[in-house]
């Protein structure tokens, strides 16, 4: 079981800290260090407070509170979900057994490195939110903006008390790794590809927040079922957090497709740029752009690593038990999707292979992935459907714009055809954000802080946070 939240220490938490004088020292050392780094790469807008959702407890119920919050004084904290003592292990060669409270020698490398590669993921999306509140199209959303960025900053929190409490000296160092590398550096980058892109404006804000927060929401789901309890607790109570950021991306986007649609219908055009709203074919690139570099956060379509994870008993599947079958996967197969050989022509085509379930895991997930990112799409079209538009969003080929994976070494269109890589130097740029579009989307962010008000490219949203109104004064400057 786990103990409620302490909020008279330091460091808020529900793992007993005060037990553990170590730990708490070290962590209590790391603290200053996160609040510099905060101060240096976290939101440069300078406020006085914000209206805030704070993590007190991890129950079903009033697991929040709402506040006006100085956000250097947010309580960033640790919390892990209820402990189910009689957890056992739900997959791989080790099911059935208990579920581990100390991480097993032979998989401490392996699972340090998921922890690492996790945690590299909420800095570098907090360093490249930096700039976005100079811009904010409402309070509303300058709110939602910060929301994020402290909750990532409490994402990291709880990657660095696992490597802090389980991981020793290796672990300690790890943590102060995760506060040097930076976001988009040429010498120290973040890990993962799409944290080192830029996220210069709020369209490409909500389609990170919907794309990449979602590969968030994927990875947590198999991080959630781990055998190793601390991490799959944490993960598990993460999820509760990330339900927000995946609002903020899909409410984001309806928004805005709703302005761009309000727009086209009144002016009869759809070039909309003469009226200040983004036009379909731009949101089109930048939902291009964002879902293939999501895509590519899944890793390969075969992995051995994965494999490993899997046997182990460190990474599940999404939703692992509700799947019918050994949850071992040591006889299975599964079609992955692969550059075959054109019998005839001999060319290199996109086919499908059949692969060991196990290596094809990564697959597996981004299938799911891409099932939920469906919706999203859906959803935007109803938007354009209500308006009486016959035009429509949708998500590009797989092998799109891929860098990691079968699919990296062709050039591919939105619609799957194979490219030579001339022609793609040719149509790139009616597929993917051009300078000239990337000019238009920044001369559109003006910040908008006046209570009420909103920027000319974005309909205002259905409702507010915790009840109040979108009126309400979520920021004070
Ligand atoms: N960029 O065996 P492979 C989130 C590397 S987002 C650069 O196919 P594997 C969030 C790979 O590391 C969720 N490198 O991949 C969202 C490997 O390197 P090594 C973050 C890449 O290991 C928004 C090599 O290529 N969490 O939370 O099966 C805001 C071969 O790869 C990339 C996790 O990802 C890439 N895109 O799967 C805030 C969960 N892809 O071993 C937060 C933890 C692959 O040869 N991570 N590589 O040196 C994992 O589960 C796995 O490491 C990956 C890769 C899914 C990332």
């Amino acid at each position: 079981m786990t103990t409620s939240a302490d909020y008279g220490e330091k460091i808020p938490n529900n793992v007993r800290l005060h037990e553990d004088r170590r730990l708490q020292r070290a962590l209590e050392a790391w603290q200053p260090n996160f609040l510099s780094w905060w101060d240096g790469m976290g939101p440069a807008l300078p406020t006085q407070d914000v209206y805030l959702r704070t993590a007190i407890n991890v129950g079903r119920d009033g697991w929040a509170q709402f506040g006006h919050v100085p956000m250097p004084e947010y309580r960033w904290g640790i919390f892990l979900a209820e402990r189910d003592p009689g957890r056992k292990i739900a997959f791989g060669e080790h099911k059935g057994e208990p579920a581990w409270d100390k991480v097993p020698g032979e998989y401490r490398a392996e699972l340090q490195r998921l922890i690492v590669i996790q945690g590299d993921t909420e800095p570098a999306s907090v360093e490249q939110q930096r700039n976005l509140g100079a811009t904010a199209p409402s309070l509303y959303d300058l709110r939602n903006l910060f929301q994020v960025n402290v909750e990532e900053g409490r994402h990291l929190w709880a990657m660095v008390y696992l490597l802090h409490a389980y991981f020793g000296r290796d672990g300690r160092e790890e943590a102060d790794e995760l506060l040097r590398r930076s976001s988009g550096s040429l010498e120290s980058p973040r890990i993962l590809g799409a944290f080192n892109e830029e996220t210069p404006d709020w369209l490409s804000f909500f389609m990170f927040t919907y794309f990449t927060d979602r590969d968030g929401k994927y990875q947590l789901g198999t991080l959630k079922e781990s055998a190793f309890d601390p991490l799959g607790r944490t993960a598990e109570f993460m999820l509760k957090e990330e339900a927000h950021h995946m609002m903020v991306g899909t409410t984001g986007i309806d928004r805005i497709v709703e302005r761009t649609a309000q727009v086209m219908v009144e002016n009869q055009t759809d070039d909309v740029t003469a009226h200040g709203a983004i036009p379909l074919k731009v949101i089109q690139k930048y939902l291009n752009f964002h879902y293939s570099v999501s895509l590519d956060l899944f890793g390969g379509e075969t992995s051995t690593n994965v494999a490993n994870y899997y046997t182990a008993g460190l990474k599940g599947r999404w939703m692992e038990e509700r799947r019918r079958d050994d949850h071992k996967l040591t006889n299975d197969s599964i079609m992955v999707d692969a550059l075959t050989e054109d019998p005839k022509s001999g060319e290199q085509v996109i086919g499908q292979t059949e692969v060991a379930a196990l290596t094809g895991l990564n697959t597996d997930l981004r299938r799911e992935y891409i099932a939920d990112c469906t919706g999203g799409v859906n959803r935007w079209n109803k938007v354009l459907d209500g308006a009486g538009l016959p035009q429509r969003l949708k998500l590009p080929h797989v092998a799109f714009n891929r860098k990691v994976g079968a699919f990296s070494p062709i050039e591919v269109s939105p619609d799957g055809e194979v490219l030579t890589s001339a022609e793609w130097a040719r149509r790139q740029g009616d597929w993917l954000p051009t300078d000239v579009d990337k000019t238009y989307i920044r001369s559109l962010m003006r910040p908008v802080y006046e209570r009420g008000k909103i920027a000319a490219w974005i309909a205002p949203p259905r409702h507010g946070i915790n009840g109040q109104p979108f009126e309400y004064d979520y920021v004070h400057f």
